[in-house]
């Protein structure tokens, strides 16, 4: 087996002095951090998509970065690629890996063809874990949206035949995805929505995303996957809306079609800023409704409007990311992927490292100061004495649903003006509380 980044060793933790740009400076594997080892805490995953496929193709030119890992035919490529990917892994100390099928294998003549091709790079990636039983799938999923086949949707698609056609594929996905173990299975529909509603049976189309669903769920479980199903929240592109929004559509929609007990989510960061959200208010809602699992890391640019997938160097969020992983009580079945990639201009094969060693240094970082934040209290302690009066008098009998609306009547008679019952919210010294943890490491 050849290896493909000779001049690249394992990458070391050497320690916040260090200069040595091939080095982790604040990812240290087996570290205890909040209990648990930082590469149990944080479980991160290589994606196959942007890592082993992504040139560098824009919509303006071609890929700059040569993943053709020195083959011309496909077939070889994709075995090529399992080798590079694990070479990967092992030198970066990631222990997991997540993959869209078409990533592992492309399209052949018929779908038969191609499941038969895809079966061989499983098999072969099969055969990898085998040798090495610290590599794990943290999830698989079905690439429902590239092929024209799909330009309507896949489970939304105006045609039955394009929906069962989807069904075969994700069924296939699903088959790779227990075959190797895997603890998750994707749902991300780029196409998933409508361009316009002036062609969109909007009822029909929802109705038949939650059918395709529920089809997946009860065939996964049928052979034997006991992982979690993920919904991958985005609100829009390459759909103008897609139906999947944002965290809390989503939970709406898996509660309306019965589907909570199976699927949770997979939040990806750059997506909540396509929501107008913050990365924390689209992982907090997860946490809050019990649906948090898993994490695409990645960051957008506050100046561009479209999904860059740069690798994640933004501490402060990756700070708040893991303050709200940390109290959800971790990863159980999800991790942390990078659903990201090296931009265009860094197209040379260290640039894989760099970037890699960027995104987890900065959510090591982020579980240090997460943990630092949880322990040093300060915050914690505010939001629970901000909510006090709910813990006696008034506040207990609302909660616990002795006191009735004319209760409540009579209490606000007997009160008089209530505005000095409240108290500032402080969140300036709270920032500046954050900024603190943060530089005390
Ligand atoms: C696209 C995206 C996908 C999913 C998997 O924005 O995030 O790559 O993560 O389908
Ligand atoms: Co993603």
């Amino acid at each position: 087996m050849s290896e493909f980044f000779k001049n690249i060793g394992k990458i070391p933790y050497e320690g916040k002095g260090s200069d040595n740009p091939l080095a982790f400076k604040y990812y240290n594997p087996d570290e205890v951090i909040g209990g648990k080892t930082m590469r149990e805490q944080l479980k991160f995953a290589l994606s196959w998509w942007h890592t082993m496929g992504g040139d560098g193709t824009d919509m303006f030119g071609v890929g700059t970065a040569d993943k053709t890992w020195g083959q011309a035919d496909p077939a070889s490529r994709a075995i090529a690629k399992v080798d590079a990917a694990f070479e990967i892994m092992t030198k970066l100390s990631i222990d997991y890996f997540c993959f869209h099928d078409r990533d592992l294998s492309p399209e052949y003549g018929s779908l038969a063809e191609t499941n038969e091709q895809l079966d061989k790079v499983v098999d072969y990636i099969a055969g990898r874990m085998n040798e090495d039983a610290t590599k794990k799938l943290l999830w698989g999923t079905a690439k429902c949206f590239d092929h024209p086949r799909y330009m309507h949707g896949a489970g939304t698609s105006p045609s039955a035949d394009v929906f069962a056609y989807a069904a075969a594929q994700i069924k296939k996905a699903i088959e790779a995805t227990v075959k190797l173990g895997g603890s998750g299975y994707v749902f991300w529909g780029g196409r998933e929505g409508y361009e316009t509603l002036l062609n969109t049976d909007m009822g029909l189309e929802l109705d038949n995303m939650a059918r395709l669903m529920t089809l997946a769920k009860d065939y996964g479980r049928s052979i034997g996957f006991t992982g979690d199903f993920y919904v991958e929240p985005k609100p829009k592109e390459p759909t103008k809306h897609q139906y999947d929004f944002d965290s809390a559509t989503v939970i709406g929609f898996l509660n309306k079609y019965g589907l909570q007990n199976d699927f949770k989510l997979n939040i990806e960061a750059n997506h909540a800023t396509l929501a107008q959200h913050t990365f924390q208010h689209e992982l907090r809602v997860a946490r809050v409704n019990g649906m948090f699992a898993s994490i695409d890391a990645n960051q957008g640019d506050p100046l561009l409007g479209w999904d860059t997938d740069q690798f994640p160097t933004n501490v402060y969020d990756a700070a708040l990311c893991m303050y709200e992983v940390l109290k959800a009580g971790g990863f159980t079945n999800g991790g942390l992927n990078f659903d990201s990639k090296a931009r265009r201009g860094s197209y040379t094969p260290e640039d894989i490292f760099y970037s890699y060693i960027a995104g987890m240094d900065t959510f090591a970082l982020g579980l240090r100061i997460a943990d630092k934040l949880i322990a040093d209290g300060r915050l914690d302690k505010f939001v629970a004495d901000r909510y006090a009066s709910w813990n006696t008098g008034i506040g207990a009998d609302i909660i616990s649903g002795k006191a009735t609306l004319e209760d409540l009547e009579r209490y606000a008679l007997s009160k008089g003006e209530v505005t000095d019952s409240l108290t500032s919210g402080r969140q300036e010294q709270l920032e500046s509380i954050m900024n603190n943890i943060m530089f005390n490491l």
